[in-house]
């Protein structure tokens, strides 16, 4: 029997490969990441109850390696080829999410792992974005821009040697799923050639920044790499004295006690040297970010922070310059109030998804409730992350980091369909992952305490 790494073991060492590369490439990242260390060993210092929290679930040992990243690609081949590629490394593609809304001409899966026990390990996610040159008015510059992509190989043939390898043999051994690593590394660095003259360029980029980035350049840089932060709100405060210039808000929901789905914030792109057919230019594409997950919420509680968030809109609204972001901060606690902010309470009215585990022996007499199970002390109900994304978060940091300048109006044009035909694959839908997830730790909790009549 051949002895295969699994694929736990192959995205772990990708996402630490991965993350040392972008450190070397953008220091500043480097710095992001020390900070949000330091942040995050203070905050479970100063909150033991969060700590044992965290702990019991099982969540302390993923902390410290948690990542997501993003990347753009520019055809259906290479999305399917990138879906190939991250399968290696046990990740699938979760949820569509449609950037058109927001003047973005792209559309979005994020490949994940999406078991519990490899969540545990490293849940390492890519948000992954495939151009859509369909939405582009000027047809001319966007059959140049296909003629561009058409000439490029984004995966190496090294790479491709293991991914089929990985498909045929079923797994990699170590010594090829090192040699896979290595060469995977190479689609995701940066290239300071561009492969198109200085005048399409300008011209793609006339037409959107984004498309500049995704047809100039030999590959999909990886655009940012984020860490996980317990306390958004003081690494955010804590950024300037760093060195690091943040954007004026974080996205989501209010500071609350108990978190829920995603508050992110990023400092802004940074401008980098490129050479256009040897002549010296400049590209702003890549920036860094940090996130705070929350609880899992279920479509009545999505519906619940949709609406929240569309009235802190509709109350004030940040400028460019993050004119009146004290404004919406304000707004935003006040219209989040609605949103219980206590898991019992979200637990009770349906609003988050939890992974519940028995903690007593099995007992000899029938209880009448869950509720009775946990208040008992038999029962315990762990709020389960956030493992994906939020699209109106996303649209804000696409935003500030392209710049208000160019504020192209696309008209919302969903294409699920037309996304999983060129990803070659349909996508896992999230919210049935996290019911899963309840739904089977509850049958095995009730089985072990001798209560499967509940
Ligand atoms: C992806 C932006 C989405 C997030 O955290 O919401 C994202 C991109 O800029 O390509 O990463
Ligand atoms: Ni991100």
């Amino acid at each position: 029997m051949t002895q295969f790494l699994s694929t736990n073991e192959i995205r772990s060492l990708f996402a630490a490969t991965l993350s040392d590369m972008y450190r070397d490439e953008v220091p500043l990242y480097g710095d992001l990441i020390d900070l949000v260390r330091d942040v995050n060993a203070q905050t479970l210092e100063q909150n033991p109850k969060l700590h044992q929290q965290l702990e019991a679930a099982g969540e302390l040992g993923r902390l410290d390696v948690e990542r997501h990243g993003a990347i753009r690609v520019g055809t259906a081949a290479e999305l399917s080829m990138i879906r190939r590629m991250f399968a290696v490394m046990g990740m699938v593609p979760v949820g569509y999410y449609d950037l058109s809304v927001a003047g973005i001409p792209v559309h979005s899966t994020a490949f994940r792992p999406i078991d519990a026990a490899a969540l545990k390990q490293n849940p390492f996610r890519v948000f992954c974005s495939l151009l859509r040159l369909d939405l582009v008015e000027d047809r001319a510059l966007a059959a140049t821009a296909a003629q561009v992509l058409s000439k490029r190989q984004i995966v190496t043939p090294e790479a491709m040697v293991q991914i089929d390898r990985f498909e045929t043999a079923g797994g990699l051994t170590r010594t090829e799923a090192e040699a896979f690593v290595t060469a995977a590394l190479e689609t995701f660095r940066w290239h300071a050639e561009a492969t198109v003259d200085q005048a399409t360029y300008e011209q793609l980029h006339a037409a959107h920044r984004l498309i500049a980035d995704v047809v100039s350049f030999k590959g999909p840089h990886i655009n940012h790499l984020t860490p996980r932060t317990l306390d958004i709100d003081a690494v955010q405060a804590e950024m300037p004295k760093r060195g690091i210039d943040p954007k004026a808000i974080v996205e989501g929901p209010a500071r609350r006690t108990a978190d829920i789905l995603l508050r992110q914030t990023s400092f802004k792109a940074l401008q980098e040297q490129v050479s256009f057919s040897g002549s010296p230019g400049t590209h702003t594409a890549r920036f860094g970010e940090i996130e705070q997950r929350g609880i899992a919420v279920t479509p009545k509680g999505r519906a619940l922070y949709d609406d929240c968030l569309s009235r802190t809109r509709a109350r004030a609204k940040v400028g460019p310059a993050g004119e009146s972001a004290a404004a919406y901060v304000a707004a935003l606690g006040e219209e989040f109030e609605r949103f219980p902010d206590g898991y019992t309470a979200m637990r009770q009215q349906g609003l988050g998804y939890f992974q519940y585990r028995a903690v007593s022996d099995q007992l000899d007499v029938d209880f009448a409730s869950i509720d009775a199970l946990i208040d008992g002390g038999h029962l315990a109900a762990d709020p389960q992350t956030y493992e994906d994304f939020l699209p109106v978060s996303a649209a804000g940091i696409f935003q500030s980091n392209l710049g208000s300048d160019k504020q192209s109006t696309y008209c919302a044009a969903a294409n699920q369909a037309a996304f999983e035909e060129a990803l070659g694959a349909a996508v896992t839908d999230a919210d049935a992952l996290y019911a899963a997830t309840e739904a089977h730790s509850l049958t095995q909790a009730l089985t072990a305490l001798g209560q499967t009549h509940l």
